[in-house]
């Protein structure tokens, strides 16, 4: 069965999203890394696959977290043929200002060098910039995400990448209709 997988980092509400999104009620938290092991979940006549959450845990050593990056890595690799498409879920708030610091001691944000990696494997993105209710300048902070990633701003060039949601509001109708004309491409293929 064709699957839509949900990645990013740990507490940016991936599972919040999938409830909203399926109805079905998924382990939240405030406490991040409640989802250690992908978690399928039906929808429409695919699955969506909630990934385990990557990034700063308290309490989870550096060792357990760089497992988790490549339980990830793994996952995509063997089952690219399943992927009909990725949502990457992120903070829209504290975006800019992680990529910042992982980039100022010249590392590589494991956002970007996963939002690469599923471009290298022919892998389609959405990129769910959640928790929009918590932000001020929308369009200014979604210019700073676009252009983070790659992607010339202004954002609204990329609306068929980016879409502004926010899973706790139900604010969720543009990312739907974006997922429906991905599974319609699929279905007629
Ligand atoms: N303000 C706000 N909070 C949200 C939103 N979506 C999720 N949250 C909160 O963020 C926290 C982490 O959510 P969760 O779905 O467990 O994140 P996950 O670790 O990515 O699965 C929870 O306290 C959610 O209630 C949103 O759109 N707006
Ligand atoms: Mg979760």
């Amino acid at each position: 069965m064709k699957e839509i997988i949900f990645v990013g980092r740990s507490n940016v509400g991936k599972s919040t999203l999938i409830s909203t999104l399926t109805g079905k009620k998924l382990r939240t938290g405030r406490r991040p890394g409640v989802t250690r092991k992908p978690l399928q979940i039906p929808y429409q006549d695919v699955q969506i696959t909630d990934m385990p959450g990557f990034g700063f845990m308290s309490g989870v050593k550096e060792e357990s977290m760089d497992a988790i990056k490549d339980n990830i890595v793994h996952y995509i690799e063997d089952n690219a043929g399943d992927i009909a498409f990725a949502v990457m879920v992120v903070n829209t708030g504290s975006f800019a200002e992680i990529v910042d610091r992982w980039n100022s001691r010249n590392e590589i944000p494991v956002e970007v060098e996963l939002f690469e990696f599923l471009h290298e494997m022919n892998i389609d993105v959405i990129v769910a910039a959640n928790k929009i209710d918590k932000v001020g300048d929308v369009d200014e902070t979604l210019d700073g995400i676009a252009q983070r990633l790659g992607m010339m701003p202004p954002w609204k060039q990329w609306i068929d990448v980016i879409v502004p949601v926010s899973a706790k509001k139900g604010k969720i109708g543009e990312l739907k209709k974006l997922m429906q004309k991905k599974l319609e491409a699929l279905r007629a293929k």
